[in-house]
């Protein structure tokens, strides 16, 4: 038997091709090899409701004229069982004639959770799973978040000084990072289902918070958290094309709501006790939309809201080599805090260089 995990290896690295393609359907891999190792096909998921990473490799082996009976079939997930927009990967893998499957980990959605693998081993197919299962999961992590919390995985995204200043007290904050950082940020837009900022951004910069710096086969969904239903009808944002925006208002006042509707727009009343939006049960209900990774880029008091309730999963932190002293804003404003233990802790995750500055992602502790 051949070793399982440059196989894997490689069906990961196929995997890691639908970063920006397959949301919100989870990024596979499949690699279809024969007993002597020679690779047959290969494939990845594609676009939603797109063929499955396993369909891809059974037609990729197909078009080189490879037959695949008795051959093993390396995939970084649970092959489904299910029929959702598309046929049971199961299925064609058993018509195929697979004799073999090595997948990382079980799909953690309800509808798949093991019974892909009882589904192949009742039609005789050998079934191992377990190599890969961290890295399908770290791919993978909005995905994971959804099916098992029911909650998106929750990303912030800020730019700052080295002292941690996002902006100087008269607002000023237009471009403390480089543009190699501001790429690579659009770069963790693009992978996102959907990106998430405020009413204030959207009055102070008219933006369009969309992918532009990288190319991308499809647009992340955009929200905007608007208590107040403020949003211009006229604002930039509604320019983009092939996206969804959701609204989440506290009231709901017809008028607005209306003209908002008539932008495309969906506008959710989820009201707090506070009058402000319900954002626990508007993370909730971001994941029933297939939400999985939430790319939050929002003003201070945003993220501040945020922190205070626990509901950030990631930093992605860009920090630029310039000090910007005081009378300024920090990234988030949640305080004042009475002691450090009340303070969000986290772990690193990563710690790079991009250009001039430094990026930094770490994850509250724990998640
Ligand atoms: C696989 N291989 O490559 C992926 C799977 O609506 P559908 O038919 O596209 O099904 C989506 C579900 O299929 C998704 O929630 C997840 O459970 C599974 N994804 N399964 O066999 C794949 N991407
Ligand atoms: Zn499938």
């Amino acid at each position: 038997m051949t070793d399982a995990s440059p196989f894997i290896s490689q069906a990961l690295g196929l995997a890691a091709q639908a970063l920006f393609l397959s949301n919100p359907n989870p990024r596979v891999g499949c690699v279809i090899t024969s007993d002597a190792g020679a690779v047959l096909g290969q494939g990845f998921t594609q676009q939603a409701g797109g063929p499955h990473a396993e369909v891809m490799a059974l037609r990729d082996a197909a078009a080189r004229g490879n037959d695949v009976r008795g051959a093993t079939a390396y995939v970084t997930l649970e092959p489904c069982a299910h029929q959702g927009r598309t046929g049971p990967c199961c299925d064609a893998l058993i018509q195929a004639g697979i004799a073999r499957v090595v997948a990382s980990v079980a799909d953690p959605n309800p509808l798949v959770a093991g019974q892909g693998f009882a589904r192949l081993r009742a039609a005789g197919v050998a079934v191992e799973a377990g190599p890969g299962a961290a890295e399908t999961r770290e791919l993978n992590i909005g995905f994971f978040s959804r099916m098992v919390r029911g909650m998106p995985w929750v990303r912030m995204k800020a730019a700052a000084s080295l002292d941690g200043v996002t902006a100087l007290g008269n607002g000023a904050s237009q471009w403390i990072t480089s543009p190699a950082a501001r790429a690579d940020g659009h770069a963790w837009r693009a992978r996102a289902c959907a990106v998430l900022s405020g009413i204030g951004t959207v009055l102070e910069d008219d933006p369009l918070l969309n992918v532009r710096e990288v190319a991308t086969p499809r647009q992340p969904h955009l929200v905007i958290v608007d208590s107040r239903l403020q949003t211009p009808p006229g604002a930039r944002l509604f320019d983009v094309a092939d996206r969804q925006v959701l609204i989440y208002a506290a009231q709901g006042e017809a008028q607005a709501a209306e003209a908002l509707r008539a932008r495309g727009a969906t506008v959710v009343v989820l009201p707090n006790a506070r009058g402000k939006v319900d954002l626990p049960a508007m993370l909730r209900d971001l994941a029933r939309r297939s939400v999985n990774e939430l790319h939050v880029e929002a003003g201070h008091k945003l993220n501040g809201s945020f922190l205070r309730e626990g509901l950030v999963d990631e930093m992605l932190l860009y920090q630029a080599p310039l000090l910007l002293g005081s009378g300024a804003h920090g990234l988030a404003s949640w305080g004042p805090l009475q002691a450090l233990s009340d303070g969000v802790r986290m772990e690193f995750h990563s710690v790079r260089q991009i250009g001039p500055d430094l990026r930094v992602v770490a994850r509250v502790a724990g998640r």
